[in-house]
């Protein structure tokens, strides 16, 4: 017994991650529901060892549930999210649409957990962007530590940031450029594969993107308001897994060590740092983890108190379903809500 829970956009890459970390960690699921639009009504998706079958949205009853899970794309849940959150059950929305909602919290478990008390507002929570959960897993212990006065993050997007399409352009290039096809860009304005696009989501008046615009709006609303972040979001011929080179100036001195140390106490952060070539984690080495990965610690002696790093993580996982199923156990483990059944059993 346990919680209903649909998830909405199940086919999809996210929701299929969904799916899968919630049967890994156990969560406590007494019904699960597939929730796709009708085009996808009747496609199946695996749920631990069964099959189940896609329920269309417009005639599904959200009100039996208490968990949506939200993964189909800022159109969708601008038109269902808030209608779903009226019925009574909790929004968990991985769409940028409610992010910056001031009535919305905005959550990554380990670093803003007390912003769940704010849920009740609207009953809908915000997933962050991949990138950003990532890179505030990483800053928030070193900004406990030491304040962080700036940052310059470039990161290296996969392309299954860009969903499946994104994964079948990638695969369909690289066989095309040696005459296996068609190679032509559709999904990415630029040729994909053996390239590398300085270009992610769309361009803001002011030259940057609002890929990148997210991604110190996001920090700015999850971790502090005060620190200075200017980015540069590239995507590159990667499957799975973002990483991003990190410059942080603070406002003390502190030592490559020291950073090290306070990583490795932190939760949901691995740190793999040696001079060696198993001493640095790549995105092939994060795909299907849930960690947060740190590497390469060293000092920036080109202003005062910096060090640069290089944070790598499973987009999929830690940048979108599994800080969903890690909200969903906040949730329950803060007794934000409880299973409509009445009955909240762990089954090992
Ligand atoms: C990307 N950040 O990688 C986006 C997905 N949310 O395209």
């Amino acid at each position: 017994m346990g919680y209903r829970v649909a998830i909405v956009g199940a086919t999809g890459n996210v929701g299929r991650e969904m799916l899968a970390i919630l049967e890994e960690l156990n969560f406590p699921v007494e019904k699960m529901h597939a929730i796709a639009s009708r085009k996808s009504k009747g496609m199946e998706v695996a749920w631990g060892d069964k099959t189940i079958y896609c329920e269309d949205i417009e005639r599904f009853d959200f009100s039996t549930v208490d968990i949506v899970l939200m993964s189909a794309g800022g159109d969708v849940s601008r038109a269902w999210s808030e209608k779903i959150g009226k019925l009574g059950p909790i929004v968990i929305d991985n769409s940028s649409a409610f992010r910056q909602d001031k009535d919305v919290p905005l959550i990554v478990p380990e670093v803003n957990p007390d912003a769940v008390k704010q849920a009740k507002k609207k009953n809908i929570i915000a997933n962050p962007n991949c990138s950003t959960a990532q890179l505030v897993v990483a800053l928030k212990p070193l900004h406990d530590a030491a304040k962080i006065k700036r940052a310059v993050v470039s990161t290296y997007q996969s392309v299954s940031g860009a969903g499946k399409e994104g994964m079948d352009e990638l695969w369909n290039q690289t066989k095309a450029i040696y005459g296996l096809g068609d190679a032509t860009p559709k999904k990415f304005p630029k040729q994909i594969a053996f390239n590398v696009i300085p270009y992610i989501g769309s361009f803001r008046d002011d030259g940057y993107t609002d890929e990148e615009a997210k991604m110190w709006e996001e920090t700015h609303k999850m971790l502090d308001p005060n620190i200075k972040l200017t980015v540069t979001c590239v995507r590159v011929p990667v499957f799975v897994g973002h990483s991003e080179s990190v410059t942080v100036e603070f406002d003390r001195p502190i030592e490559p060590d020291e950073a090290r140390e306070i990583l490795r106490e932190a939760p949901g952060v691995l740190v793999v740092d040696k001079m060696e070539h198993d001493g640095y984690i790549t995105p092939v080495d994060a795909a299907g983890e849930h960690a947060v990965f740190v590497s390469r610690i060293r000092k920036d002696p080109t202003v005062e108190n910096g060090l640069s790093f290089w944070v790598v993580s499973d987009n999929l996982r830690k940048g979108a379903a599994l800080n969903a199923v890690q909200i969903a156990q906040l949730l329950d483990e803060t007794g934000t809500i409880t299973p409509k059944s009445g009955v909240r059993t762990v089954i090992v």
